[in-house]
């Protein structure tokens, strides 16, 4: 566990100046900003650039604001919780990054010693056919083999209390009638509550998108939404694998991305008790196929994290990190953005590393 202090992108450093100005053309960078106020800005001054803006009213504006300087930044400060594993070649760094604007970021790091196999070739030009290889000669004699690696999480949510409902709100495309506007299509939010776990069975797909919302049905904000937290996807890989393949019989927690079962204390490991022996008859994927109910219950959601991995010769002999997260972020939790009546951090707000006293 530790605590990390970065500033957010354009956000520059503590106790910046910010500075409302008008550039005449997008081609107006700071750099051609006049002299004078050049020095005004400073080296340690954020500027906020409005375009298009009147040249006269520019000096005059930059005034008004002159006497209101907004002085005020919030660092990001994040809580990380971190646990590293070595599971056979690998090490997986998982972090759990709480932020203070609610969102939790579960990020998963690749290292270790890259999985290797050996061969006569010790130059590419040897092999008639590459594809072949099933993977990449990496170095005389090594080839880096072709895998995938799947980290499926097992999120007990308890959203403002133990009886939660998975919804999945699906973005539509809408046509416009002919003649109706100029415009022919726009989007629309479909939500459909889950009722039981097929219901729930998630295959991300780019072109048919959707936000996966876990809500509680019986708390609601001022203005009536429920409250909840949304499992916000990123980079992430599916199996290609034949789904009567042996190993992925044993890992079919990854036939899908996102799985919602009822709580059951039986049902923790995705892959079941015992792997290894396993013919697949313990696994998420035959719980979920019971299809139990699981609207306003206590429910799991099951991300799965994926890697396709083809190894380049930067990969060994030992692997630079290859990350990829996921987030739980709030929808409709908060009454409004939650930083906002967050005092600005001041230096000595946050705890001073020292080093420890030799001798
Ligand atoms: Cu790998």
């Amino acid at each position: 566990m530790g605590l990390k202090r970065t500033w957010r992108g354009s956000e520059g450093p503590r106790d910046p100046l910010l500075l409302r100005v008008g550039v005449k053309s997008l081609k107006a960078l700071p750099s051609q900003i006049p002299e004078t106020l050049g020095d005004t800005i400073g080296k340690y001054y954020s500027l906020q650039i409005q375009k298009a803006e009147p040249w006269q009213q520019f000096i005059q504006k930059a005034r008004i604001w002159g006497d209101r300087w907004i002085r005020e930044v919030r660092p990001k400060v994040t809580l990380v919780v971190r646990m590293a594993a070595s599971v056979a070649n690998y090490d997986y760094i998982v972090d759990w990054e709480f932020q203070t604007d609610g969102l939790i970021r579960i990020k998963v790091g690749l290292s270790g010693i890259l999985m290797v196999k050996g061969t006569a070739y010790d130059n590419i030009n040897q092999i008639p056919n590459q594809e072949n290889l099933y993977g990449t000669l990496l170095s005389e004699n090594v080839i880096g083999v072709i895998h995938d690696h799947y980290v499926t999480f097992h999120l007990d949510m308890e959203i403002d209390g133990s009886d939660n409902s998975f919804v999945q709100v699906n973005i539509k495309k809408e046509q416009t009638s002919a003649g109706e506007s100029p415009r022919k299509s726009y989007l629309k939010a479909v939500r459909n509550v889950a009722k039981t776990e097929k219901d729930a069975q998630i295959k991300l797909k780019l072109y048919d998108p959707s936000e996966f919302h876990v809500i509680n049905p019986s708390k609601k904000t001022r203005v009536g939404n429920p409250v909840g937290y949304k499992v916000v996807p990123s980079g992430t890989a599916a199996s290609l694998l034949d789904l009567e393949d042996p190993p992925q019989k044993r890992g079919a927690f990854t036939n899908n991305q996102i799985w919602v079962t009822p709580y059951n204390r039986s049902e923790q490991w995705a892959g079941g008790l015992f792997v290894y022996q396993s013919q697949g008859e313990d696994t998420l994927a035959t719980w979920s196929d019971r299809d139990r109910s699981i609207e306003n219950k206590d429910i799991v959601v099951w991300y799965t994290l994926g890697f396709h991995h083809i190894p380049c010769q930067e990969d060994f002999p030992i692997m630079p990190t290859v990350s990829s997260s996921f987030d739980l972020k709030p929808v409709n939790f908060f009454e409004s953005n939650p930083i906002l009546r967050t005092r600005p951090n001041v230096d000595n707000d946050l705890p001073v590393c020292k080093p420890a006293a030799s001798g």
